[in-house]
């Protein structure tokens, strides 16, 4: 047991932060919410009035005595603390982990063995380049970072939501920061890779271009964080309980399956909506649609040249195609908590990859070794000293017992005099514990080799990854990998970049060079691209079959004559899948009266298609033409949405220029079964990409 108090010594009683007595009576809540209901200093004394500052005269100067003045002031001018480097903006969630038992075979991690062993959770998704403030979807890499409070201490998998990185050394981190984040003189563009210094760099980088055709294709604009895929990107080490190892790769596979915004859309909602995921995701907790992903691990032998069929398991701008590594799925993440306090939790909240516990080990990958050594130092500046492991998010499950002591913000009363070992005074107390013991004990590996700046030569390969991705996808994400590519290029100034990174698109596909150089209007470059490429059908988002629709939304246009039974009808179905109906009115308040009367949620001039994944019109609508319901209808018509209308709302979707006739436009009689059916297998296959054709989002002249 650890050191106890002795009787000639006391320690201030044991409170929260907020003065409550644990468990308070006083409360309902959390202890460490504020207590009491009059206003109070910060040490707890009653205030008369907050408003008016003390002063010698209603017209005189204010006085220095004043301390709440002083305490309030002060405070508010230090509430800022330092955003994230990178990955500033961020939105998370609370959730349960609960493992399959299988992943036995590979490592002894208890909350990954343990069959239903479930774990404690928190996730943050963010996107990287942007300010705390930017926009959820602009074109970016996802961060998805999640630490599991297990018992045998905390685990972080901070993952990104694409499974490779645009450098293999972490010594060039802060070259590709600096190239992403804005320009440094006038600090634009905010929160995106269209411009200059980003192209700049990527094109004399090659080893870029495999991260570079990921955040170019749909992928870099998810539609939601719950249908997006998460990667830990590096190859860990895996230690099972006899000992065995294996490597392996982390996958989280959303159960809503992998979807993206189209380009406008993702545009569109960086200015009528910057919250667009993060308030998808807390609305889609509040509405009873957890958010849900299945872990699942890549595992490969631990070979000495810790290669697999030929891929460099070191070489973080490399993935293991799933056809050769099968992803084993081993457990299920269920987020369905909204956190309380977006300062306490989503920004105090500190990831670190060196955050590893019994069973999982790191590789010579150069670039988590230099994560190993980031994320703890960053946190240092960004949450003011080294106790931020005892924020309340941050603090383990597991009981702490290490010799650390004092420093900033210390809230710990440590007893004893022995925060030493060895101790003879405290019979060497803490023990140290091995393996057997629940140690985290290093793998016994032999390193030897010449120091030296430099790298193998398996890493010199940027190419064909490349050319693997781009021909696997279907030619709908091709042609918006097409449109990327053009739109970047085509935002940056200096020609020489454009011309630098057609001859880099030619080495990845001829037909992509030629396609990106004709939007740009310049020649397209010869390249000898990799022909032995196999395709991995995994890489592509395109669905064939209806997935589920929890948590996704659909509009009903409706309006005082509106058949608003057919209404009633439509959002029981739609309910019984976990998606949303939202009723959209000309203007606000209460349709009806008596059993179906419905309230308007959205009004013409509050919505935007954005907000839907299809729409319908009732029947009984009639107030067209209003242009707001045109555009309304029409981008989502663009943005290959479904739409639909039963009995005369047919006639609003024509009178908007609607060609009822096409591919994903459902038409009823009535709001019944088969409609709600049809509507929710629509939504399921989430785009009607056979629309595609009669509505190109963005024009790029044909090759
Ligand atoms: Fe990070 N990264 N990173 N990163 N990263 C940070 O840590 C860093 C990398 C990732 O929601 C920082 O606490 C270096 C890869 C996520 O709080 C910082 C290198 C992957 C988050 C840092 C990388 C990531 C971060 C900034 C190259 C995917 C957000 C604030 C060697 C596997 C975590 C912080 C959150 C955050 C450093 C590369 C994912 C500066 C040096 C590869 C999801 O420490």
């Amino acid at each position: 047991m650890p050191p106890k108090r002795k009787p000639d010594q006391s320690a201030p009683e044991s409170v929260s932060p907020t003065g409550n007595k644990q468990p308070s009576p006083l409360l309902r809540s959390d202890p460490r919410a504020q207590g009491g209901d009059r206003l109070t200093t910060a040490q707890g004394v009653r205030l008369p009035d907050t408003d008016h500052s003390l002063k010698a005269g209603r017209r005189g100067p204010t006085l220095l005595e004043d301390f709440h003045l002083r305490e309030k002031i002060t405070h508010f001018d230090h509430e800022r603390i330092p955003e994230r480097a990178v990955h500033a903006r961020g939105a998370a969630a609370h959730g349960t982990f609960r493992a399959y038992g299988n992943a036995a075979v590979a490592t002894k991690a208890g909350f990954l063995a343990e069959k239903g062993r479930e774990t404690q959770v928190f996730v943050r998704f963010s996107t990287v380049l942007g300010s705390r403030g930017a926009a959820d979807t602009t074109r970016d890499v996802r961060g998805f970072a999640t630490k599991f409070y297990t018992d045998e201490g905390n685990f972080d998998l901070v993952a990104n939501n694409m499974p490779i990185f645009f450098i293999q050394d972490g010594i060039k981190f802060p070259d590709l920061v600096h190239a992403a984040k804005p320009h440094p003189d006038r600090e634009i563009p905010q929160a995106q890779t269209a411009h200059d210094t980003f192209w700049d760099f990527v094109s004399l980088h090659t080893e870029a271009m495999h991260q570079v055709i990921w955040v170019m294709s749909d992928r870099g604009i998810p539609r939601s964080f719950r249908t997006m895929e998460g990667f830990g990107i590096h190859t860990f080490r895996l230690v099972d309980a006899e000992g065995k190892t294996s490597l392996a790769k982390f996958h989280w596979k959303p159960v809503a399956g992998v979807h993206s915004l189209v380009w406008e859309e993702a545009q569109l909602a960086a200015g009528t909506d910057p919250d667009f995921h993060r308030r998808d995701m807390a609305d889609g907790i509040e509405a009873g649609a957890p958010l849900e992903y299945e872990l699942g691990l890549q595992l490969m032998p631990d070979a000495e040249d810790e290669t697999f069929e030929g891929i460099d398991l070191l070489d973080p701008t490399k993935l293991v195609p799933e056809e050769l590594a099968p992803v084993q799925l081993v457990g299920r993440l269920t987020l369905d908590r909204n956190p309380t306090n977006y300062f306490a939790e989503t920004e105090q909240v500190a990831f670190c990859t060196a955050n590893l516990v019994p069973g999982i080990q790191v590789t010579n990958d150069p670039l988590m070794a230099a994560r190993m050594f980031s994320y703890l130092d960053t946190q240092l500046s960004r949450l003011g000293g080294p106790n931020f492991p005892q924020l309340p998010i941050n603090r383990p499950h597991a009981p702490v017992n290490d010799n650390l002591r004092d420093g900033m913000h210390q809230t710990a009363v440590h007893q004893g005099v022995t925060p030493y070992l060895p101790n003879g005074i405290d019979d060497c107390r803490p023990f140290p514990a091995g393996d057997e013991d629940g140690g985290y004990v290093t793998l016994p590996t032999a390193v030897n080799g010449e120091k030296v700046r430099g790298k193998p030569v398996s890493f010199d390969d940027h190419f064909s990854q490349a050319t693997m991705f781009w021909v696997s996808m279907s030619p709908i994400e091709k042609a918006h990998i097409v449109e990327a590519y053009t739109f970047e290029l085509g935002k940056c100034y200096e020609q020489p970049i454009r011309e630098r990174m057609l001859v880099n698109l030619a080495r990845i596909d001829a037909d992509l060079c030629a396609q990106v150089a004709a939007g740009l209007g310049l020649p397209a470059p010869a390249g000898a691209p990799a022909t032995d490429v196999t395709p991995s059908a995994a890489l592509s988002q395109l669905v064939t079959s209806p997935g589920p629709i929890a948590g996704r939304v659909i509009g009903v246009v409706a309006g005082p004559a509106a058949d608003l039974a057919g209404v009633a009808a439509l959002r029981k179905a739609i309910l019984a899948e976990g998606a949303v109906l939202r009723v959209i009115a000309p203007v606000g308040g209460v349709l009806g009266s008596g059993a179906t009367k419905v309230t308007v949620e959205r009004t013409l001039l509050t919505t935007r298609s954005i907000e839907y994944d299809a729409i319908v019109v009732a029947a009984g609508v009639s107030y067209l033409p209003d242009v707001k319901l045109t555009v309304l209808l029409q981008e989502a018509f663009r943005h290959c949405k479904a739409l639909g209308a039963w009995g005369d709302g047919e006639s609003v979707l024509q009178a908007a220029g609607i060609d009822t006739a096409a591919p994903g436009v459902l038409r009823s009689g009535q709001a019944d079964a088969a409609f709600a059916d049809q509507l929710v297998a629509a939504v399921g296959k989430h785009r009607v990409w056979e629309r595609a054709a009669l509505v190109p989002v963005s024009a790029v002249p044909a090759g």
